[in-house]
């Protein structure tokens, strides 16, 4: 598939993702951080097709925000309506350099590539602070508006969670985390924040992002590995599987933070490094 040169410039500001293990103070200081995804911001300086190591047929692109792997267009005369996937809860390290913290996030999602006005999306995000303390928080954002947090959702090493993104209409939708051992899960049903963040059902993908604070970039969490399986994103009459998926590695100040390959037509294993 040919790369597509479009540039994300909604730069919005977005909202708030409290994080359920802390108190309430630490909460309330979270949401005037401003926590949110963005839509994919590709990087143009030295973005490359056809190299991913000894593969000749994957595309690879490089983001400041964003690894994993993206369907950036539905079969023909189609669109996505839904996105799965499942991971298992990393263990979490600091990242590089000296910060009060370290975070990342992996989601699955419809939209924010080709088509930036909208992502529909959920996820857990993964913090270690200086002191070493790991919290996992489950989220959920229909972008623009700001990620809100899952509650009665503690998720935490090791779990294996099923992320399930599912629009009944361009202005309508129902995520799903599930727990994949206990079979527990939580929904929430969300409508486009306005009439201008509607989907379009162009893209879908698993992602583990680098996302915004107070429209910042977070110090990146040594997130070792997130492998999504059972990845694939459904049309209203047929599944779409990753094999012709664009890769993106996180690129940053000029270095390449993640290596993303695709293991199968389901798979996608995103390493840290
Ligand atoms: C290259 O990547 C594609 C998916 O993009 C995959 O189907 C194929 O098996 C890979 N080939 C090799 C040699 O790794
Ligand atoms: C998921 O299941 C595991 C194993 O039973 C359990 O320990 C964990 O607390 C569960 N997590 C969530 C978020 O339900
Ligand atoms: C824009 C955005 O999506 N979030 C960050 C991603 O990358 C851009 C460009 O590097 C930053 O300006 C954003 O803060």
């Amino acid at each position: 598939m040919k790369l597509s040169l479009f540039l994300a410039t909604a730069i919005l500001a977005t909202g708030s993702l409290a994080r359920p293990s802390d108190n309430l103070r630490n909460r309330l200081n979270r949401r005037a951080l401003a926590r949110g995804s963005k839509p994919l911001v590709r990087v143009f300086d030295d973005e490359k097709t056809d190299v991913a190591a000894g593969n000749d047929t994957a595309n690879v692109a490089y983001s400041s925000n964003w690894s994993g792997a993206v369907l950036e267009s539905p079969p023909s005369g189609q669109s996505f309506k839904s996105a799965y996937g499942t991971f298992t809860v990393p263990t979490v390290s600091k990242g590089t350099g000296s910060q009060s913290s370290w975070s990342s996030s992996a989601w699955v999602g419809i939209d924010g590539d080709t088509y930036g006005n909208a992502i529909l999306q959920a996820g857990v995000d993964f913090t270690i602070s200086s002191s070493g303390a790991v919290t996992y928080d489950s989220w959920y954002e229909w972008y623009p508006d700001y990620a809100y947090d899952f509650s009665n959702f503690a998720v935490s090493v090791g779990n294996v969670i099923t992320i399930s993104i599912v629009s009944s209409s361009s202005s309508k939708g129902t995520v799903t985390l599930a727990n994949k051992t206990t079979g527990k899960s939580v929904s929430k049903t969300l409508s486009a924040p306005d009439s201008s963040s509607t989907l379009a059902g162009e893209n879908a993908e698993w992602i583990v992002e680098d996302f915004d604070e107070n429209n910042a970039e977070v110090p990146l969490s040594d997130f070792h590995t997130v492998t999504f399986t059972g990845a694939v994103a459904k049309t209203a009459s047929e599944s779409v599987g990753l094999t012709d998926a664009t890769v993106i590695d996180l690129k940053q100040n000029g270095v390449v933070r993640t290596s993303v390959t695709i293991e199968s037509d389901s798979s996608v294993k995103i390493t840290y490094e």
